[in-house]
């Protein structure tokens, strides 16, 4: 079979699906620069009815750049550092109420690894096992975000700076949701890195609009789960502007993708925001993702910042 390219959804704007591509493909550098290409001219790309493994979800991932261990041992894969594994179980990982709602796996839309201040490229992510309902992953095109906006705000904006933290619970996050988030059982993620927050992951400051390189697009660059406040505006009229800026952003357009078995997506990490939708409680969810190298030179340590000023 021959993998065939295709938009991802009609009138979305952004995305591709991918259908039929199988490992050996990629040793062709032709395919692997088709695939360059609409990673970053298109943001997220869907491969269906692949015939998924863990080495081949590396190899793709290799396509768009070299793989890192992600920053958080809690998440690395025994015996594959190359992936990252996300277990939802309200066992061992929490149990939240949304909305009134029992659900787990929840995530508010963020940019992965913006706790950092080296935002990696992208990733590649699987389902190793699917919830029977919710765990969609949603994505928002920042491109379309930042061109959606009024002019009045593209130059508000213009030179602003925003202070991250991880935040190891959905339900803490001052602009992650506008959900409602009960705690029921505290994962034993937040119990294990929630006391080393401030030694391993202190707070880092990126740009509101960033650049892409590739294109010379603008990007409204903010990910809601984990933003602190707006550097230097940490008072009414700030937070009421990033608030302005989360709400223009999770009205954007969005995609959101309920797994079947044999898919993968590659998403552009500088350029897509993305969220899971609650999932059954009473069910496991598995997922596992790479993280693709890259660092766009735009983010800062706040220490150092403050030891400047
Ligand atoms: O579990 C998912 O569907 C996505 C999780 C996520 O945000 C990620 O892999 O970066
Ligand atoms: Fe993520």
């Amino acid at each position: 079979m021959v993998y065939a390219i295709a938009p991802l959804q009609d009138g979305l704007g952004f995305g591709k699906q991918v259908t039929g591509l199988a490992p050996s493909d990629i040793e062709d550098e032709a395919v692997r620069r088709e695939l360059r290409h609409h990673w970053l001219q298109d943001g997220l790309l869907v491969f269906r009815d692949s015939e998924v493994t863990p080495e081949f979800q590396i190899d793709l991932s290799r396509v768009f750049g070299e793989l890192e261990v992600h920053p958080i041992p809690e998440l690395v894969t025994d015996g594959t550092p190359e992936l990252i594994t996300l277990v939802s179980d309200q066992n061992r990982e929490g149990l939240f109420e949304i909305d009134g709602k029992p659900s787990i796996a929840f995530l508010p839309w963020h940019s992965d690894l913006v706790f950092t201040d080296r935002i990696n490229h992208g990733g590649v992510l699987t389902a190793k096992q699917i919830s029977s309902w919710g765990g969609e992953t949603g994505f928002i095109d920042q491109v379309q975000a930042y061109d959606l906006l009024p002019d009045d705000l593209k130059t508000e904006i213009e030179g602003l700076d925003i202070v991250y933290q991880l935040c190891v619970n959905p339900g803490y996050s001052r602009y992650g949701t506008r959900s409602k988030v009960r705690t029921l059982r505290t994962s034993d993620f937040e119990k294990s890195v929630g006391p080393r927050l401030d030694t391993d992951y202190p707070p880092v400051v990126h740009p509101v609009v960033f650049t892409q390189p590739d294109t010379g697009r603008k990007v409204l660059n903010i990910s809601p789960f984990g933003a602190l406040h707006i550097l230097g505006r940490d008072d009414e009229a700030g937070h009421a502007l990033l608030q302005r800026l989360v709400d223009h952003l999770v009205s954007c357009p969005a995609y959101h993708h309920s797994w079947k078995p044999n898919e993968m997506l590659a998403w552009d990490n500088w350029r897509m925001a993305h969220s899971v939708s609650g999932a059954a409680p009473d069910e496991v969810r598995i997922m596992q993702r790479t993280t693709i190298m890259g660092d766009y030179g735009l983010g800062r340590k706040l220490s150092a910042l403050q030891a400047v000023a």
